[in-house]
């Protein structure tokens, strides 16, 4: 059975001829028009980067070369023992575009575990942080200052050629990912668990098995296995979105894979994406407690039209992009129904009666494009449900995730040579100019 490493050198000629011959046959082709509307609206809409890995349709949802969600479902390897989808198999899909084997996904999950442990500069630095920082900023600087062991910086200095630099790339890549768990639940233990002892990396565990054990969790194979779907779906979501994007801008300036996913990281921060998971709960246990024991559907319109007209977004709906529930929720749906104590829990259940009442606000609100629930929706609220409850910890676990697709990327940029990304900005007054003159 082939590695991973090999699997990528035998199809990425492929790929470099496909590119090489795009630029040459179609450079000037026309994919679609620039509107003033696009620059003064973030870009929205514009078809402006190369993305391998994922492709987002407004109405289907993601696809990971080609397949939806329900197919990576069927065909993606699970952990032994587990039935849900793995971060190792999902990677695997997303770098070479190929269904891994069992054997293949085992032989990456061990090489995972034996690169797992942190360096204890790193570790030192992580426990000198004050537990009130808030965790994501934690993340980032962990993440950033892993580049002390960069091995693309270091081939770099060596004066690596273009061709070696998606190896190395790669090879931090991997790194990073192994050790995202470590640093992530030293983080957790650092702030909510002071001075408990922490559980090393075990070489016999998958990723999240050893992320779930080093969090205190690693008795409970429910959580264990929804953190396994949760941070397989949320590994990618095509290159435009905002932690995506800012790992794929700074990788293009040819800085290494801990300094471009740190950059991610704290685009990831910000309350209108990543941290929108525990907006979505403190949300929900606002209106429950609001609400109090005998919640209705004409309650809880009453509070969304409250929430709406005191000018704050209803958290956990709307996206960019998507204009239909997103399919990462609808998964994750799937995932509570099929277990009886999720579906009795109260917040999963204000999650489902919210659903079932917030479109019909949002339409007759008429603003956000999509009145439909992202994945955000729910996914903090079933964390909570389990008993890891405290949520500004949540999007640290997005931010474990999207490693997955974001770094494939940056592996896929160096392979493909593309260039530093360099978009031309415009004045209003420039812009003024331009369109008096046209
Ligand atoms: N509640 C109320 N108003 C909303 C809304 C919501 N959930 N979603 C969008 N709107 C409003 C916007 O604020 C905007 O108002 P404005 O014209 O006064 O500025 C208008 O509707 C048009 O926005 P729209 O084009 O539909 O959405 P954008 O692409 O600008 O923004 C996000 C997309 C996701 C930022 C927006 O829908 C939002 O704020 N949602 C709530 C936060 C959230 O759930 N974020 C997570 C998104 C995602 F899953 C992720 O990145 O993790």
């Amino acid at each position: 059975t082939k590695s991973l490493r090999d699997t990528l050198k035998e199809i990425i000629p492929a790929k470099q001829e496909q590119l090489k011959k795009l630029k040459a046959e179609h450079g000037d082709t026309v994919v679609g028009e620039v509107k003033v509307e696009n620059i003064i609206g973030g870009m929205r809409g514009l078809k402006a980067m190369l993305w391998e890995a994922s492709v987002l349709d407004p109405v289907e949802g993601i696809r990971f070369h080609g397949l939806s969600i329900p197919d990576c479902q069927k065909v993606l390897p699970a952990a032994p023992g587990g039935k849900e989808i793995i971060p190792e198999s999902m990677l695997w899909l997303l770098l070479t575009g190929q269904v891994p084997s069992a054997e293949q996904t085992l032989a990456l999950s061990q090489e995972l575990a034996a690169k797992g442990a942190l360096p204890k500069f790193v570790e030192d630095l992580v426990d000198s942080f004050p537990r009130t920082l808030h965790p994501m900023t934690q993340l980032g600087m962990g993440v950033a200052a892993l580049n002390h062991d960069s091995a693309f910086q270091a081939a770099y200095e060596r004066g690596m050629k273009k061709p070696e630099y998606w190896v190395h790339t790669l090879e931090d890549c991997i790194d990073l990912i192994a050790r995202l768990p470590a640093l992530a639940a030293r983080i957790y233990r650092n702030v909510y668990a002071p001075g408990t002892p922490l559980a090393p990396v075990d070489g016999s565990l998958d990723l999240v098995g050893n992320y779930a054990n080093m969090l205190g969790y690693g008795e409970n194979h429910s959580l264990t296995e929804y953190l396994r779907l949760y941070i397989a779906l949320h590994g990618d979501h095509e290159g435009g979105n905002a932690s995506a994007h800012a790992a794929h801008l700074v990788g293009s300036t040819l800085a290494d894979p801990y300094l471009s996913y740190s950059a991610a990281l704290f685009a990831l921060a910000g309350p209108l994406h990543g941290l929108a998971n525990q907006e979505v709960l403190r949300w929900q246990m606002a209106m429950q407690a609001e609400l109090g024991a005998d919640i209705t559907e004409e309650k809880i319109e009453a509070y969304l039209w409250k929430t709406l007209k005191s000018g704050q977004v209803v958290p956990g709906y709307g996206h960019g992009v998507l204009r239909n529930p997103d399919p990462r929720f609808i998964a994750l749906q799937e995932f509570c129904d099929g277990k009886p104590e999720l579906k009795a829990s109260p917040i999963i259940q204000l999650v489902n009666q919210t659903f079932k009442v917030a479109p019909g606000v949002l339409k007759a609100h008429g603003k956000t494009k999509n009145p439909y629930p992202n994945v955000d929706a729910t996914s903090g609220c079933v964390l909570y449900h389990y008993g890891l409850t405290e949520f500004k910890y949540y999007t640290v676990i997005f931010g474990v995730s999207r490693a997955l697709g974001a770094l494939t990327q940056l592996v896929w940029a160096r392979a493909l040579g593309l260039p530093l990304e360099r978009p031309k900005s415009m004045s209003m007054d420039a812009l003024s100019k331009f369109i008096a003159d046209s």
